[in-house]
């Protein structure tokens, strides 16, 4: 390993010690942008990586709340507000047990890089809580939700930092968010994005991060003269962005068969159609995080404990959470034949199973397979200024050529000797905006 890189690396470690995820997204972003970044002076002089790997702002605060029983619970809230070189903070808000300040920052620094490839003004932020709404009450959601927008108001507003979804976060947590922050400012504005579609909201928000992430498959299958029709797909998770992503599958003509929980996955050999895509809400809606209902209510098999990576499929979309397919889950993908992985959860992949998979066959990260889902919420944050509402084919029509110009990018700054490395396509594509803009910005 390059030396210089190498002392780059230890001394962030030395420096945010026990922040594994971060370090694993920022390890993976400076070697793929370690050459282009010293064969540009300008960058270095300025210490432009070395600024970008440092949040520009964190807060971190008690979110305390009353259960169901009268009881006092409190959980940790957090906004990394990471870099606003090209817009206002943009990304998402994760309720989930796992969160921790390393989970945060790993993916506002993936999310500026992200944001940045969207094409559209938007910085990167992340945010949220380390509360579970596995079993959780619409009353204890609320609370939760109104206390965590208690303290959150005050560092965010339209032009400053635009949170929105992500694990644990959809429709209903965004509106309990909304109505806190209207009435503790007294203003209605686009301070979220995934709102309601009566109240501000975009229309194919709840299915741009999988409908974008179908797009961007589509051209990485083009580009090797396939399509999505005929292929079968594995997906994993069952949230919104599975969700999302099997529904524009099965209008391409390919076919799912399979989704997975914390609990195990299930195997539908039929492919997941119809009203068994409808059901995915149903099961969402039970607060249990739980896929096995799906298997007993559909007669198909239900692996538990297991990963669906092990199912021979032309292509497999990692849709859940980070570090769910890792090497060994690579090695039976190739040995099934595998010919696509395209991540959609962030940094789906751990860094063995990423490498491996860019080196045998087409890999997507999610920093560009995923990034659909936030634009969108550029979108409606455009909506939004204009106060003035797209029709579904505008939106989809403006997500479509986002996807294609984030696969262009991927090509023009991954490709060497005619083979595309999109993981560095996507960095050094992503980097090339923000680095400018904090250049002609000076040191702050
Ligand atoms: O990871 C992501 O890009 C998201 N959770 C969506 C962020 C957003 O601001 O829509």
């Amino acid at each position: 390993m390059n030396t210089d890189m190498n002392l780059f690396i230890e001394a962030l470690k030395a420096r945010t010690p026990g922040e594994k995820e971060f370090h694993q997204a920022v390890e993976e972003v400076v070697e793929t942008v370690w050459d282009f970044y010293n064969s540009n002076p300008r960058y270095k002089k300025a210490k432009i990586l070395e600024r970008m790997v440092e949040p520009e702002r964190v807060v971190m605060f008690r979110v305390p709340w009353v259960n169901d029983r009268g009881e006092v619970e409190i959980n940790r809230g957090y906004r990394v507000e990471f870099n606003s070189a090209i817009g206002p903070y943009k990304g998402g808000l994760r309720f989930h047990p796992s969160v921790t300040l390393s989970i945060l920052k790993f993916l506002g620094f993936e999310q500026t890089f992200k944001n940045s490839l969207t094409t559209l003004p938007m910085g990167g932020g992340k945010g949220g809580s380390d509360f579970s709404p596995k079993g959780k009450s619409d009353n204890e959601i609320m609370r939760f939700c109104q206390s965590f927008m208690t303290e959150l108001y005050r560092h965010i507003g339209p032009n400053t930092d635009v949170p929105a979804g992500d694990i644990g976060v959809g429709g209903r947590e965004i509106g309990y968010l909304f109505g806190q922050y209207k009435r503790l400012r007294n203003e209605f504005t686009g301070v979220l994005t995934g709102k309601g579609i009566e109240w501000g909201g975009s229309l194919i928000r709840p299915e741009a991060t999988g409908f974008g992430a179908v797009y961007f498959a589509q051209h990485m299958l083009q580009k090797m003269g396939e399509d999505i029709a005929g292929q079968t797909f594995s997906v994993s998770g069952f949230g919104n962005v599975a969700w999302g992503a099997i529904l524009k599958i099965n209008e391409l003509g390919g076919k799912v068969v399979t989704l997975s929980g914390p609990d195990g996955y299930i195997y539908d050999p039929e492919g997941i159609t119809g009203e068994k895509v409808d059901y995915l809400l149903e099961l969402r809606a039970t607060n249990n995080d739980i896929v096995e209902p799906y298997a007993e209510e559909f007669g198909v098999e239900f692996f538990p404990g297991k990963k669906p990576w092990e199912v021979k499929v032309d292509v497999a979309l990692p849709c859940a959470t980070e570090n769910e397919l890792n090497l060994e889950d690579a090695k039976a993908l190739l040995a099934n034949g595998c010919k696509l992985v395209a991540e959609v959860s962030n940094m789906g992949c751990t860094a063995d199973a990423a490498f491996l998979l860019t080196e045998k066959i087409a890999f997507g990260p999610g920093k560009a397979v995923n990034a659909g889902g936030v634009a969108v919420s550029g979108l409606e944050m455009s909506q939004n200024s204009m106060r003035y509402n797209w029709t579904r084919e505008e939106v989809d029509h403006r997500l479509k050529l986002i996807m294609k110009d984030i696969h262009d990018a991927c090509v023009k700054f991954g490709t060497v000797d005619g083979k595309t490395n999109y993981i560095k396509g996507a960095n050094v594509g992503g980097f090339v905006k923000v680095a400018e803009a904090m250049l002609a910005q000076g040191v702050v």
